[in-house]
């Protein structure tokens, strides 16, 4: 504090209290709630065409509330017109930088290339990967253009191409800058003259080959599905969904298979391709799941490449790709249960098991499921499922069940034992369970069964998707 005496150094803390008092809006905010006003504020001008310039922040059908409703149609959130915290989870998730609403982009709609023979050049290359693993992911990421339309795409080492890719970071070039470290990752210019079709990546993110970080080929894939034309996908299960999400395989779903389709038509000499499911809806009436565990007081519920996440604080269940948090889990969870004495959750998937500690992955794991001595003729567990009262978990595995005791860590003798037999009124297999207070919950197909575990008989049948609140 050289040169200031205290009492300068009062006045001066006096007068910044002042000019933040003088700054704030008549509704006061602490500066975390500020903080996402203005992330949220900042969200929906870049993505959904918010206007520029002071918004009127309370009120019904303010343009900020016209417009955080316009976001939570499109991500299928519950529509409150407020910044709840599914919203601003959202927000702060890393993402393509092309607006989500056709209106706000800022191109004319159903723009694609005239000629399918399509060139592209790499103008730089990532410090972040080998040259070789650049030039790979692009070329992967066309291919799965090219296996579903009759584009082909050309490589370019010198001139000008209809499609330039590049690393950039902050401003690179085209007023449309990056933001440092996540957020935005990359964008793409629709198909046209000049910039059209041309393809930027953040710099200031670190790329890769596998899930590590943001994986060049998932998002290549995604950009040059714009720089063909695409547009974004509600569907969160579609490669065109705006937010990142870590995918392996075939990364097309049936609705970007659809779009890219609607633009060129299909392939002439189609290639077998695997397109992915798109994300199950919560609310169809044909719905079934594949397992149900609880994870330190949430439910979870695994439905193909999702799962659900019910929060008991949580309006709208969140249902996330299984990638996107567990990398290493398989797309296709057979059974799961927690034994929440361990603070621990199985998780099965074919002859393997994953075990987690809330949402990290144990390790040692995947195991095989032989380890808790089932026979090696059983290849998948159907569901599965802890009581807390006895500290047994059943195993249930087509028409018959098991009984593991968690404390011994054995199977205990004198199993398996027939579904039909020990659980009467229920169907003879199940796909799902769950147990709370003295009731077991079967899940098969479409319906729901409650079931007494004390008085040995289904006390009511409910449909399966009743507990996502439909
Ligand atoms: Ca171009
Ligand atoms: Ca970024
Ligand atoms: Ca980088
Ligand atoms: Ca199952
Ligand atoms: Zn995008
Ligand atoms: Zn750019």
């Amino acid at each position: 504090m050289t040169g200031l005496d205290n009492t300068k150094t009062t006045t001066m803390i006096a007068l910044l209290l002042l000019a933040l008092v003088a700054h704030s809006s008549a509704v006061p905010l602490p500066s975390g709630d500020k903080d996402n006003q203005n992330l949220a504020e900042k969200y929906l001008r870049r993505f959904y065409g918010l206007p520029a310039g002071l918004q009127g922040r309370q009120g019904a059908s303010s343009p900020f509330e016209t417009k955080i409703k316009e976001m939570q149609r499109f991500f299928k959130l519950k529509v409150t017109g407020n910044l709840d915290d599914n919203t601003l989870d959202l927000m702060k998730q890393a993402r393509c930088g092309v607006p989500d609403i056709g209106e706000y982009n800022h191109f004319p709609r159903h723009l694609k290339w005239q000629n399918n023979n399509v060139t592209f050049r790499i103008l730089n290359y990532t410090p972040d990967l080998k040259k070789s693993d650049v030039d790979r992911a692009i070329r992967n990421a066309l291919n799965v253009w090219a296996d579903v339309t009759p584009l082909t795409f050309k490589k370019l080492h010198v001139g000008n191409a209809d499609i330039m890719i590049s690393f950039g970071s902050k401003e690179h070039g085209d007023y449309n800058p990056f933001d440092g470290p996540d957020g935005l990752l990359a964008h793409a210019y629709p198909p046209g003259q000049g910039i059209g079709g041309d393809t930027h990546f953040d710099e200031d993110e670190h790329w890769t080959k596998d899930s590590s970080s943001y994986n060049l080929f998932v998002v290549a894939a995604h950009e040059l599905g714009h720089a063909l034309g695409m547009s974004h996908s509600s569907n969160a299960g579609a490669l065109m969904y705006p937010v990142y999400t870590y995918t392996t395989g075939y990364p097309l779903s049936e609705d970007d298979i659809e779009g890219i389709q609607a633009l060129y038509g299909p392939n002439p000499n189609p290639r077998k391709v695997k397109p992915k499911p798109d994300a199950p809806n919560k609310c169809d009436p044909s719905l079934s799941f594949d397992a149900v565990t609880e994870l330190r007081g949430e439910t979870i519920i695994f439905k193909d490449r999702f799962y659900w996440r019910i929060h008991p604080q949580m309006v709208e269940p969140e249902q996330t790709l299984i990638k996107s948090t567990w990398p290493s889990i398989p797309n296709k969870v057979d059974a799961a249960y927690e034994n929440p004495e361990k603070d621990i959750v199985i998780i099965f998937s074919g002859i393997r098991m994953w075990a987690l500690n809330g949402y990290n992955i144990v390790d040692g794991y995947p195991k095989y499921i032989h380890k808790l001595g089932l026979p090696k003729t059983v290849r998948k567990v159907d569901a599965a499922v802890y009581i807390r009262d006895t500290g047994k978990t059943l195993l249930f595995t087509e028409e018959d069940y098991w009984s593991y005791d968690e404390a011994t860590g054995t199977m205990d003798s004198g199993y398996p034992r027939t579904i039909e037999e020990d659980f009467p009124g229920m169907d003879d297999e199940v796909d799902a369970a769950a147990y709370h207070y003295g009731y077991l919950y079967f899940f098969h197909e479409q319906l729901q069964y409650e079931y007494s575990y004390t008085s040995r008989k289904v006390m009511r049948i409910l449909r399966t998707n009743s507990i996502l609140n439909c």
